[in-house]
């Protein structure tokens, strides 16, 4: 079929042909929903909003629905991309991958405003007894069903905000946005003294707090799902016009490199960064390096970079296991045979480099970023670095890492990173 010549439909029994081009409509709530919805978050006093990457385009009116109700935005991980990290009042990533602000202010505020999100996990939301909710979203199938929300407006994210900013009161109590900011501030402060702790070779969120200050404006940063998802959340600030994903429903290995390759397809002009963890890379990362080979040079600007989580782990599950069902690590299932990245690479004629010591790390991303084509970073990282949820008390993880002393092959050096890594949130920090 694909060989055929082309030709196009006639005007005779059978031939039905399609069209080209088509204006959608941009659906907003009625009247009635909005002066509901705004009489709600008037009469709150601590609001937060949940912006979910259907939000992408009303920045501006989100920042002036958050300035006009002193409240503070936490963003689904798929929304990581549609508000800058840059502004004092974004508390970062929610849920298990999230921020200590995102996770406060949810536990502090008496209303939320979710916008284009269906963020699932309650436990981060505000208790049902404690704040009235509004959800505004494009899908009436799917409005209202991930938590109680009081009003449903279902519309165009950006419609619905500029039908509901008019009827919006400014808060003169701005306490709780100036809480929120300091939050953000001293979590900013705490991710860079996380990252700064010594591990054994290279503490995973030095790689990603190294490259975040580098990151060109115009970058697309993919990560996979493993222990990446986390420091992917946490450690990197986006800004300007950065766009980045992962596989943020299903969370299924593998996603990293065929996004950053599917991303260059889609913008060959920018440059993608994708990080992935070492098993992913052995289930189809790999093989996806010859696809690169294979097409790179076809790029306007062939910068593509895959930075390896060389733990020879798991280590997400790893860390499930200690956290979740308290379980020591099982060696049988979570060892990954040991694998030389940068070789493979070195083979298929990419830019490659293995980076072992943390001080190194600066300038293999220099490198990356001004290569003359794909480079693969083969980093050797420290499984022992826990990715600790951002509500987990100094306490809970003294008595996780107790309970593990006796049975986890990776017992003392586990105990060590994760407690110093934790105790960064309560060491006086340098500027407060
Ligand atoms: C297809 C698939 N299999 C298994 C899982 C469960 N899982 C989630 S993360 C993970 C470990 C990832 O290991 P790796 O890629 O080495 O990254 P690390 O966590 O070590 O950085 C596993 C097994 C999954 N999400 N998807
Ligand atoms: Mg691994």
């Amino acid at each position: 079929m694909q060989e055929l010549e082309y030709s196009p439909p006639t005007h005779a029994f059978k031939m039905v042909p399609s069209s080209m081009g088509t204006d959608w409509a941009t659906p907003a709530p009625d009247d009635a929903g909005v002066r509901k919805a705004a009489e709600l978050l008037n009469a709150g006093t601590k609001v937060a909003l949940l912006v979910g990457q259907g939000a992408r385009g009303p920045e501006e009116e989100i920042a002036e629905v958050a300035e006009l109700l002193g409240a503070g935005a936490a963003k689904a991980l798929l929304g990581k991309d549609v508000l800058s990290d840059e502004l004092p009042w974004v508390t970062g990533s929610i849920g298990l991958l999230g921020t200590r602000p995102s996770y406060d202010m949810m536990m502090d505020c008496d209303t939320l405003l979710t916008v284009g999100s269906s963020f699932p996990y309650t436990q981060f939301m505000p208790e049902f007894d404690q704040a009235r909710a509004v959800q505004i979203d494009i899908d009436g199938r799917f409005i209202g069903m991930r938590y109680p929300y009081e009003v449903n407006l279902v519309g165009d994210a950006k419609a619905t905000l500029r039908a509901l900013i008019p009827l919006l009161q400014r808060k003169s109590d701005r306490s709780f946005r100036k809480s929120i900011e300091k939050g953000v501030k001293r979590w900013w402060e705490t991710m860079a003294m996380e990252a700064d702790v010594k591990a054994d070779p290279i503490n995973p969120m030095k790689l990603f707090a190294e490259l975040s200050p580098k990151l060109p404006d115009n970058a697309i940063i993919a990560a996979d799902s493993g222990s990446s998802a986390n420091w992917y959340a946490r450690q990197l600030k986006f800004r300007g016009n950065m766009r980045g994903s992962l596989s943020g429903n299903l969370a299924t290995m593998g996603p990293g490199v065929p996004y950053g390759i599917g991303a260059k397809f889609a913008h060959p002009d920018r440059p993608v960064i994708v990080f992935e963890g070492d098993g992913a890379m052995q289930m189809n990362g790999m093989a996806e390096l010859i696809t690169i080979k294979h097409y790179w040079q076809e790029w306007a600007d062939p910068r593509l970079i895959i930075a390896i989580l060389h733990n020879n782990d798991l280590n997400q599950v790893t860390w499930e296991m200690r956290g979740m069902i308290d379980l020591p690590k099982f060696a049988e299932s979570q060892n990954l045979p040991d694998v030389d990245y940068a070789a493979f690479a070195s083979s298929l004629g990419l830019n490659a480099i293995t980076v072992d010591n943390p001080k190194k790390l600066g300038s293999a991303w220099d490198e990356a970023l001004s290569a003359d084509r794909p480079t693969v970073l083969d980093v050797h990282t420290d499984p022992n670095v826990p990715p600790v949820p951002p509500h987990a008390t100094l306490e809970q993880m003294q008595s996780v890492a107790e309970a593990f002393l006796k049975g986890d092959e990776n017992r003392w050096g586990m105990a060590r990173e994760g407690i110093k890594v934790k105790m960064q949130e309560f060491l006086p920090h340098k500027e407060s």
